[in-house]
């Protein structure tokens, strides 16, 4: 149980390599304001087939199944962020529609983009309860959707825990938008409510203390560094995608904290610069991407607090800018 539970935890999706092409970026300025979400939720009824049963489309009134409730609202909440704070129309800034499917396989203990759609599994009831619980754990899909129309960060060693991170970022800001916490009142956890109460753990991972998130008999400790002295070097998890990525996730934090208020309003638009930016290559490493912050800082700050908060973070990670 241990290890195919720490598989999930780690787990590669095999679809992810279904990509689509990127698609040109955000509308013109002076283009009408983005609108609505398209969302559509599915119903695999537990088997594999994808989409399954279309159970919610957009504008409909709730249904008798949370999970389905709690899909809809989960992407609308990203919808909301990426319009509201950054004004993109949608994961390709062209209005794509959202489609979600919910009860995939039976016992399914993990969530995943497949490259055109989220899918949610229920959990197993023991270890991880409904993928749908967390609203950050739904940001997090739908944002690997963002990276994919944008930097297409390639999904292994730096540049995967980079894609990794990106989605915890984007994640956690969606949670935090949806709630109306600032930088001070949010928790900086993923998937908090996802486990089952008898779990030793509070969530998936930390931001603001990267391998502390859980420490239990059946999956282990947290494995996430939060500094390049203790970065992990693994043929597992496509080169430690989903640990490596605490050091980027915690550069992030430490660079909202620093500058305090609402993290998607200057950190998260920072990140938001470098994702759109066009001058990541999906190879990029930790180096790259940190001094990418650094320019789009000065971009769109110019020299003030901006830069010297995130190449403070940087520098305490040990990533040079
Ligand atoms: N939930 C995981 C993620 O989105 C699934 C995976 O790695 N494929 O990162
Ligand atoms: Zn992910």
């Amino acid at each position: 149980v241990a290890a195919a539970a720490r598989r999930t935890l780690l787990a590669d999706a095999t679809a992810r390599t279904a990509r689509t092409r990127p698609r040109p970026d955000a509308p013109a300025p002076g283009a009408e304001a983005p609108a609505e979400p398209r969302r559509t939720i599915h119903d695999a009824r537990n088997r594999t087939a994808l989409p399954g049963a279309k159970v919610r489309d957009e504008g409909e009134e709730p249904v008798a199944d949370a999970t389905v409730n709690r899909a809809y609202t989960g992407l609308g909440a990203t919808f909301a962020l990426f319009r509201d704070a950054f004004g993109r129309d949608s994961m390709d800034g062209a209005g794509l529609p959202l489609i979600a499917s919910v009860h995939y396989d039976e016992k399914y203990g993990n969530a995943f983009w497949n490259g055109e759609q989220m899918v949610f599994g229920d959990g197993d009831g023991e270890i991880f309860l409904d993928f749908t619980l967390p609203v950050d754990v739904i940001g997090h899909e739908l944002a690997h959707g963002f990276t994919q129309y944008t930097a297409n960060l390639e999904y292994f060693s730096q540049s995967g825990a980079l894609n990794e991170s990106v989605s915890d970022v984007f994640g956690s800001l969606v949670k935090q938008y949806a709630l109306g916490q600032s930088a001070d009142q949010a928790d900086w956890l993923i998937g908090a409510g996802l486990f089952h109460p008898d779990v030793q753990g509070a969530a998936l991972r930390s931001m603001k203390a990267p391998g502390t998130a859980y420490d239990d008999d059946v999956l282990g400790k947290d494995p996430q560094p939060a500094h390049m002295d203790d970065y992990v070097r693994t043929g597992q998890d496509n080169g430690g995608v989903h640990i490596n990525s605490g050091i980027p996730n915690h550069a992030f934090y430490l660079a909202a904290t620093e500058l305090g208020g609402n993290a998607w309003e200057r950190a998260g638009r920072i990140w938001y610069d470098v994702l759109t930016g066009g001058t990541l290559t999906p190879d990029t490493r930790f180096t790259e991407f940190a001094a990418a912050t650094v320019r789009a800082a000065r971009a769109r700050y110019g020299d003030a607090a901006e830069i010297q908060a995130v190449t403070k973070a940087w520098a305490a990670v040990g990533v040079p800018t």
